[in-house]
């Protein structure tokens, strides 16, 4: 199967996620099913083999954009578990089906979430958050419907600034907003209730991958006091950490970090860009799931019984 028989909106999809314009692990996963969908529609197959290949490649060009939200293979594996039919356009029907239902989920899981993380939350508490997660936002929107009045003091998250998206997103909906440079989260924990974060992946061991930034932030928050939670649906689950394979953290552009003029008039350094860390968690008081809050370290638990033993690999070629 070339790259030819995908449709011109899966590349789109895939550039999109690659490039960050599509970005956060449960919009990548809603974009990347109905991505299947669209290739499902436009696939231009006669035979259900040819179909299905064409479906395999859409989900490998699809999966191999980012590595380590694993929202985006539960997402295809969601998908293409369900493909099933005698005829073309059986196996078309399987497919849009099972795309929408997935979106659907996700925004159930959400908003089912949202309440979970909105009843640790108490009228007139202040929250810290890094980055830009929606399960984490959801925590507060649910909290201030319920009420609550919420402040938030908002991290930047150098190097791309994620959160001046949370910011927005929180005045939005009512919510006071400090911003303050990630290097002044210490100093500001001590006028802090809650730091909420959120996860693009969450390991078999109860250890949250999240973006850079998150596990030192963690540190603080344990040494001041500071409850800290990380707000996942299950579709952030990692199955193969049951296996023992361990989550492959995304290195970006160096670019993000320094120009290349700022940098060649420093000298010769070296720069590194790690995308996303790993919180023990024993440094983690809790993981807001929608099927309620789990301890870190029995999060394996809801894993095995959403996920088996393992995680499948339906886009490999047979
Ligand atoms: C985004 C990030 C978010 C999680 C959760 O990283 O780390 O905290 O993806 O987001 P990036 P959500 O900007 O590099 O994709 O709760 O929306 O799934």
């Amino acid at each position: 199967m070339t790259d030819r028989q995908l449709a011109p909106e899966v590349e789109e999809t895939a550039e999109a996620i690659a490039t960050m314009d599509i970005r956060g692990a449960a919009t990548i996963a809603a974009g990347a099913a109905e991505a299947l969908a669209t290739q499902a529609r436009e696939a231009d197959a006669n035979e259900p083999a040819e179909f299905r290949a064409s479906m395999r490649a859409a989900a490998r060009r699809l999966r191999e954009t980012r590595p380590t939200a694993v929202s985006l293979p539960n997402a295809l594996r969601y998908v293409l578990q369900r493909m099933e039919g005698r005829d073309v356009d059986a196996l078309r029907r399987s497919v849009e089906t099972a795309s929408a239902e997935f979106v659907r989920q996700l925004d159930r899981a959400q908003d089912d979430l949202g309440q979970v993380g909105a009843n640790r939350l108490a009228d007139g508490d202040t929250v810290m958050t890094h980055c830009h997660s929606t399960d984490a936002l959801a925590c507060v929107e649910a909290a201030v419907e319920q009420g609550k009045e919420i402040e938030a003091i908002v991290k930047e998250t150098r190097p791309r600034n994620q959160g001046h998206i949370t910011a927005e997103q929180l005045r939005d909906v009512g919510v006071p907003v400090t911003l303050i440079v990630d290097s002044a989260a210490r100093r500001f924990l001590d006028d802090v209730d809650h730091v909420i974060v959120g996860a693009d992946s969450i390991a078999a061991d109860g250890g949250v991958i999240n973006k850079i930034g998150t596990s030192g932030l963690a540190v603080n928050a344990r040494e001041r006091g500071v409850p800290i939670m990380t707000a996942a649906q299950t579709i952030k689950l990692h199955p193969e950490t049951l296996t023992g394979h361990t989550v492959e953290i995304e290195t970006r552009s160096e670019t993000e970090v320094i120009d290349a003029e700022t940098r060649s008039s420093i000298g010769d350094i070296a720069v590194e860009n790690p995308a996303f860390d790993v919180t023990p968690p024993r440094y983690m008081d809790a993981i807001v799931t929608e099927h309620g809050q789990f301890p870190p370290e029995s999060i394996v638990i809801l894993m095995r019984e959403l996920f088996g033993e393992g995680a499948e690999e339906p886009w490999a070629e047979p």
